[in-house]
Parts: C-alpha cells; sequence; structure tokens
C-alpha cells in the first residue's frame, strides 16, 4: 500500500480566510491511473486548504486505481473524517458520466464549489487556491484553467500534430457555438455550486469527452460569468490516454447538437 508523504509547498503563501475555509470539493474521473492517484491526493491534501474534499470516481479500472483510492482514503479519513470518498462504478460509461456522479456527490455533500481534474497530472493541483481566488474575487460562475490565454502553455512533449488537433478542435466547436472562451475543451475548472445547481446534471447528454463543451455551452446560455486564467498543462505522468475512437465522433457531432438540438429531459 502507497503512504501518503507530506512535503512543504514552499512556493505558495497561506490563504487567508475565507479561501482557506471554503467548501471545495475536487472531483477526479479515473480510468487506470494507478501510477498517479497517490501523488495527486497527496498534492490536493498538500494545499493546506482544510475544507477541501476529494472525490474520485472509478469505472473499475482494471489495475486496481479503485482499490488504491480506497486506501489512500482510509490514511485520509484517519486524520480528516470524510474528507476523501471513492465512488465506484461498475462500467466504464465515459468520462462526461463519471463527472456527473462525482459532480453530485459534491453537492449533496454541501460543496460551495466544485473542481474537475484530470487524474493524470496533466493539471497541476497547486493552481487550486488560484482558481478559487478567482472565482471569489470576480464573481464568476465558472473559472476555466486555460491553455489558450496570455501566459497558459502546453507541455514540451507535445507534438505538432497534437497541438494542431486541440487547436482545431477549439475553431470547430466556436465556429459553431461561438463561445467567450479560449481553452473550450479544457477538463481543469471550478464551478459555483449555484451553477451546477441550476445547470441540472441530469439534463447533461454527453458521455465522453464532449462533456467539456456541452457544461460551457450550458453554462454560457445561463448568463454567467466565465473567467480564464492562464495554467501550464502537463503531459500525464504515468499511463496511457483512454480516447477512443467513439468518443471523438461524439465530439464532433456535439457542438452540432448543442446548437440545433434539445436537451435530455431532467
Ligand atoms: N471514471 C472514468 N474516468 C475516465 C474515463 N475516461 C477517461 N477517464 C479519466 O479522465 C481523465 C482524462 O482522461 P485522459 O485519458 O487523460 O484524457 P486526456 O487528458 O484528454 O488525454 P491525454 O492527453 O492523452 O492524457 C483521466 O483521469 C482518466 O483516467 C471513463 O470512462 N471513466
Ligand atoms: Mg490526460
Amino acid at each position: 500500500m502507497e503512504t501518503i508523504q507530506r512535503t512543504h509547498v514552499t512556493d505558495a503563501p497561506p490563504l487567508p480566510s475565507p479561501w482557506r475555509d471554503a467548501h471545495v470539493a475536487v472531483v477526479v474521473p479515473t480510468y487506470n491511473e494507478a501510477g498517479n492517484i497517490a501523488e495527486l491526493t497527496r498534492r490536493i491534501y498538500d494545499l493546506e486548504m482544510p475544507g477541501i474534499r476529494l472525490i474520485v470516481v472509478d469505472d473499475d479500472s482494471p489495475d486496481g486505481t479503485g482499490a488504491l483510492a480506497d486506501d489512500l482514503a482510509g490514511q485520509v479519513n484517519e486524520s480528516h473524517p470524510g474528507r476523501m470518498v471513492v465512488l465506484h462504478r461498475e462500467a466504464k460509461e465515459g468520462i462526461g458520466r463519471a463527472y456527473v456522479a462525482g459532480m453530485k456527490e459534491a453537492l449533496a455533500r454541501g460543496a460551495d464549489f466544485v473542481v474537475q481534474m484530470d487524474g493524470d497530472l496533466s493539471h497541476r493541483p497547486e493552481y487550486i487556491p488560484r482558481m478559487l481566488g478567482t472565482i471569489m474575487a470576480a464573481q464568476a460562475g465558472l473559472v476555466i484553467g486555460s491553455r489558450y490565454v496570455p501566459g497558459g502553455s502546453l507541455s514540451a512533449q507535445w507534438g505538432r500534430h497534437r497541438r494542431l488537433l486541440s487547436r482545431f478542435a477549439g475553431i470547430y466547436v466556436n465556429a459553431i457555438l461561438k463561445l467567450p472562451i479560449r481553452d473550450v475543451t479544457g477538463g481543469f475548472k471550478m464551478w459555483r455550486r449555484e451553477v451546477l445547481e441550476h445547470i441540472g446534471l441530469n439534463t447533461v447528454r454527453s458521455d465522453g469527452y464532449s462533456f467539456q463543451v456541452e457544461m460551457n455551452h450550458l453554462c454560457e446560455h445561463m448568463g454567467q460569468s466565465i473567467v480564464e486564467i492562464p495554467i501550464h498543462f502537463e503531459e500525464r505522468r504515468a499511463d496511457s490516454s483512454k480516447i477512443s475512437l467513439a468518443v471523438q465522433v461524439e465530439s464532433m457531432l456535439t457542438p452540432f447538437a448543442l446548437r440545433f438540438g434539445r436537451r435530455r429531459r431532467g
């Protein structure tokens, strides 16, 4: 069993109130992230935000991520009861379904702010305090950790092909939906509770990665203010990507469906 060793974060000053004590839930969907989940957990609880809660949503990963997350939760909850929750789903249903389940759990447990992030260490948890400061100061409904605003950047390991594909996806989505967002496909975000409640998570129809675009669209539709802050996006630390052809096709079709189609009944 891996143990969580605390390290001292020297580059971040302690957060003042009310940031420090905010009820923030971090939802992380996992499918085969056994090489990453322990480090991610440690770095989240190193943030010195006593109100933070981690919700891992595992789709019965064959590599044992779910059991590993249970072990980590046991350690975290020993000193901070209820601070880490693991949802076990029986089958791989896609990142969108996992997020809907995790976000519902976050709201049910009283989170005021809900973070969504990948479980592969591409998204640095150390940005969370900055996202919280921004959402509070700007009174925004949604803060997006953005690769494509000034100051944002991509891992140097991303080749030309991947960069172009990501840029194309953004241009394609915005040609159809015209969202006031530069990084429309990014997956590192912080939501205000009321926005998620108003969206109605049961009406979200994306199963896969188009969840990101659909949620942006619903938020913009509500007239909520959306703020992007720059992040450096890192290459996943371990294990492999889960993007399948079916998921790519869904991502291509979703912008049309959102613009011209009906919503799922809540
Ligand atoms: N629970 C659950 N998690 C998923 C599923 N598909 C992907 N994930 C998780 O969603 C996060 C993002 O998936 P990635 O495979 O890293 O996708 P990506 O970041 O767009 O692609 P890469 O850049 O190649 O890593 C990771 O934490 C995955 O483990 C799924 O069907 N169910
Ligand atoms: Mg990834």
